[in-house]
């Protein structure tokens, strides 16, 4: 009779045991990685015609170069991130292009990357043909001298450029847009080409705390009354837990 009546008091001081464990437990970080696909009706090129602009998302092909003067292509590529979770920190974010063809054996130039926002659009506007001017400049993901056919380059984009609530979009264009003597522009597959196995897309690795969180961590623990015992079934929140 002794015993029976300690069981109530032991449970709940297990009870309070795992709780203030769980407040007590450092936070942890769960890595996670996704891949977002270009979206086939937003990427696609400006073409300046000199002086007017144009638009193509149709087309297969993404160029960034020269033509002859004043013909001129940049490339643009939208990714729909808005699904990563919002209280996700994004660690790392990698892009990748796959080639098509070279059209600059007389030269040699680098393809920029720069960190865009142009909208659910891509507009015929010198606006949108000059984003890349106040956008992040990514750096090179191609220099003509090392080209190869059929390829994917990739290039380390900024994490905390990556839009967890929309579209994340880059601008590709020659380093030296003032060739002009003859073709002098890389051709990128877009997302218009069949299947995914050229498309453009982009590789997101971000974290996401499993530090308790006090009450939705709570919800999660069941309590299941066994003969006056009291067991708790604890588990740590994993990434699916986050929407
Ligand atoms: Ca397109
Ligand atoms: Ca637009």
């Amino acid at each position: 009779m002794i015993r029976k009546a300690k069981l109530i008091p032991n449970a709940l001081l297990a009870f309070i045991v795992i709780m203030a464990t769980m407040l007590l437990l450092p936070a942890s970080a769960l890595a996670d990685q996704d891949t977002f696909y270009s979206e086939a009706g937003l990427d696609g090129r400006l073409r300046y015609d000199g002086p007017d602009y144009n638009s193509d998302t149709a087309y297969t092909y993404c160029a960034a170069g020269t033509q002859p003067k004043p013909y001129t292509f940049r490339a643009y590529f939208s990714f729909d991130t808005s699904s990563l979770p919002d209280g996700a920190t994004v660690t790392a974010a990698k892009l990748y292009l796959k080639t098509h063809t070279d059209q600059s054996i007389d030269y040699d130039f680098n393809d920029e990357v720069y960190r865009v926002d142009y909208g659910s659009s891509l507009d015929a506007t010198v606006t949108e043909w000059n984003l890349y001017s106040s956008g992040t400049n990514e750096g090179n993901i191609l220099s003509t001298a090392s080209y190869v056919d059929e390829t994917y380059f990739n290039i380390d984009v900024t994490a905390a450029e990556i839009n967890k609530t929309g579209r994340t979009q880059y601008c590709v264009k020659s380093s030296d847009e003032t060739i002009g003597g003859s073709n002098a522009y890389i051709a990128w597959y877009s997302a218009d080409e069949g299947g995914t196995s050229s498309d453009p897309y982009l590789v997101v690795t971000y974290t996401l705390s499993s530090a308790p969180e006090f009450p939705t961590t709570f919800a999660a623990i069941g309590a299941i009354g066994l003969s006056g015992l009291t067991y708790f079934i604890i588990r740590r929140r994993t990434s699916q837990d986050v929407a």
